[in-house]
C-alpha cells in the first residue's frame, strides 16, 4: 500500500486507535524508503521528510503519530550515504513495530495481574492495549465481564462488544450518558490513551474525563493502558496536545442541520483528564502514578528538554 493511501486511512479512521495509526505509519515509511529509486542522500532524505509531513498531517491528537515517525527517522540527517540512510529507515521502522507489538503484550500481562477473578471492567472506545489487558486475564481462567460503552458519534464500542463476545466474555453495552448509572456495578476501569502530558494528565476518546470523574466519585480505580510511545515530551516544553474535532455530520445530518440555523454542532473527539483521576498508568515499563510522566519520557523517548525532540 502506497504512503498516501495509509494517510488516508488514518485520516478517515480505517486505521485508528493510536498504538495502530503508529505501527502502520513506521511500516507505511519503511515501504515508502524501499519503493523510491536510488536518487542520491539529499533527495532521499528529504522526500522521507516529504513523506513524514504527509502521515503526520492526518490526525492531530494521537501523539503516538510524531513519536513513531521521529523515531523511525532518527539520525536520518545525520547518515553519509544514501544505502546508510535507507538501512536506517528499515531497521528504526522494524525496531519500532516490534517494540509497538510487545510493549502491548507487556501491557497486557501487567493489567491483568490487576483484574481479578469475579471483576467487573468498565471500559470506553476500543482501545488495543486496554483490550488486550481484559481478554488475558480472560485467558487466565479469571471470570470476569465487562461493561462497554457506545462512544458516540463514531460507535467504536461496536468494534469492543464484538471482540468481547468472541472471547465469550460477558457485556453490558451501555450509552455513554448511562456511564455514571452503571458505574457502582464496576470495579475497574480500564481505558486507553492517545497521549499523556508530562503532568500525567491523558488524553483520550471524548467522555474518558466523565468516566473518570464518576469513578472517582464512586471510588473505583482508573488504569490506563498506555505503550511508553504515547506520551508527549512536547508538553514538557509548554506545547499543548491538539484535541482534533472531526465533522459535525458524524454527529448531525447535514439535511438537519441545515433545518436549525441557530444550533451550532461541535464535535471534539478526545478529552484531558486530568491526572488526580487516574491512579495508575500501565505502560511496558511498568506501572507508574501519573506523576511519573516526566522520567516516562526521559528513559524510554530519550527527551532531552535542551535539544528539539518530538
Ligand atoms: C481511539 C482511542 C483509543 C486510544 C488507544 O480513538 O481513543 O482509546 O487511541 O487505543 P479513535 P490503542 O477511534 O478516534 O482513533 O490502545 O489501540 O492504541
Amino acid at each position: 500500500m502506497s504512503l498516501e493511501k495509509t494517510a488516508e486511512q488514518i485520516k478517515n479512521m480505517e486505521i485508528r486507535g493510536a498504538g495502530k495509526i503508529a505501527r502502520e505509519a513506521a511500516a507505511a515509511l519503511r515501504d515508502h524508503a524501499e519503493s523510491l529509486p536510488k536518487a542520491g542522500l539529499s533527495a532521499f532524505v528529504s522526500e522521507m521528510n516529504r513523506a513524514a509531513d504527509i502521515l503526520l498531517a492526518t490526525r492531530p491528537t494521537a501523539v503516538s503519530l510524531p513519536n513513531a515517525v521521529h523515531l523511525t527517522l532518527a539520525g536520518l540527517s545525520s547518515a553519509e550515504t544514501e544505502s546508510e540512510a535507507r538501512a536506517l529507515v528499515k531497521t528504526q521502522a522494524d525496531r519500532f513495530v516490534d517494540a509497538s507489538t510487545k510493549a502491548v503484550e507487556r501491557i497486557a500481562e501487567i493489567c491483568a495481574s490487576r483484574i481479578a477473578d469475579g471483576m467487573t471492567i468498565m471500559t470506553h472506545c476500543n482501545s488495543k492495549a486496554a483490550l488486550a489487558g481484559i481478554l488475558l486475564a480472560k485467558k487466565q481462567g479469571k471470570n470476569i465481564s465487562v461493561i462497554a460503552t457506545e462512544v458516540r458519534p463514531w460507535n467504536q464500542g461496536l468494534l469492543t462488544i464484538k471482540t468481547l463476545n468472541d472471547h465469550e466474555i460477558p457485556t453490558t453495552y451501555i450509552v455513554d450518558s448511562a456511564v455514571r448509572t452503571f458505574m457502582k456495578e464496576a470495579d475497574l476501569v480500564i481505558v486507553g490513551a492517545d497521549a499523556v502530558t508530562v503532568k500525567g494528565a491523558v488524553v483520550n476518546k471524548i467522555g474518558t474525563s466523565q468516566i473518570a470523574l464518576a469513578a472517582h466519585e464512586a471510588r473505583k480505580n482508573v488504569l490506563v493502558a498506555a505503550e511508553t510511545y504515547k506520551f508527549a515530551p512536547k508538553t514538557a516544553l509548554g506545547h499543548h496536545i491538539e484535541i482534533e474535532e472531526r465533522s459535525t455530520s458524524e454527529v448531525l445530518s447535514p439535511e438537519t442541520a441545515a433545518e436549525l440555523p441557530f444550533v451550532t454542532v461541535r464535535n471534539p473527539v478526545f478529552d484531558v483528564t486530568p491526572p488526580r483521576y487516574i491512579d495508575v498508568i500501565v505502560t511496558e515499563a511498568g506501572a507508574v502514578p501519573p506523576e511519573a510522566a516526566y522520567t516516562i519520557m526521559k528513559e524510554y523517548l530519550g527527551f532531552n528538554p535542551e535539544q528539539e525532540n518530538p
